[in-house]
């Protein structure tokens, strides 16, 4: 059941567990149409996380910044339709964590291979911040970082494990967060990776 871990921050551990197969399912029937791609920063460095997106809109990063588009940069194509799996799994996630009706417009899917890390930052390419974030872990386990609102704020770790759900709101939804390298592993469900969907109302 749904934990308040800090305010704001909702911890459903192994919420995903019960319908791994058919999240899967949906991860690999959006990937089939848009692949894994490492994405520039706005300063021209390739990013260590591998991404795709499904949804109306797509988060992106190249030298122009970061934004949501409509459209795959990649294939040229809208991004694939996000699995009602995967929408129903994150709207019962937000629900059980008191943020009702959350209808994500987005869903991020990063790739993290052994040694991938995600660095300190805010999630703010957003149009609403009163919605809430859901993020779904799969794969080998890995260490959030969970810090406060200024960078400079100390940083909580978090061990998050294969089909833990985390929900991010209110006074959480600005929160700086990153993610420690990853570590070498072979889980027995996603092999050497871990993967998190990242579904967001960003329009
Ligand atoms: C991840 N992804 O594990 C994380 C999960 C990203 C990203 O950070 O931007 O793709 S989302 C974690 C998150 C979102 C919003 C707020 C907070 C954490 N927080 O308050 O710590 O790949
Ligand atoms: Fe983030």
């Amino acid at each position: 059941s749904a934990q308040e871990i800090a305010p704001g921050v909702w911890w459903l551990r192994a919420f995903a567990l019960p319908t791994l197969t058919s999240l899967q399912d949906g991860v690999n029937e959006v990937l089939a149409a848009a692949p894994w791609r490492q994405m520039q920063t706005p300063g021209g460095q390739t990013m260590a996380v591998s991404m795709s997106n499904c949804g109306p809109l797509g988060w992106v990063s190249d030298r122009a910044g970061y934004r949501y588009q409509t459209h795959d940069p990649l294939t040229g194509r809208p991004w694939p339709p996000m699995p009602q799996t995967l929408a129903n799994l994150a709207c019962l996630a937000a629900e059980q964590s008191g943020y009702v009706q959350f209808k994500p417009d987005a869903c991020l899917i990063n790739r993290y291979l052994p040694g991938t890390r995600l660095s300190l930052h805010q999630d703010r390419d957003e149009q609403d911040f009163s919605q809430p974030i859901v993020s779904v872990s799969l794969g080998l386990p890995a260490v959030f970082l969970l810090g406060g609102m200024a960078r400079s704020d100390k940083t909580f770790r978090l061990p998050l494990s294969h089909g833990d759900v985390l929900v991010w709101g209110g006074p959480a939804r600005l929160r700086f967060h990153g993610v420690m390298p990853v570590a070498e592993g072979d889980h027995p469900a996603l092999g050497r990776m871990r993967i998190n969907l990242t579904f967001r109302k960003a329009a």
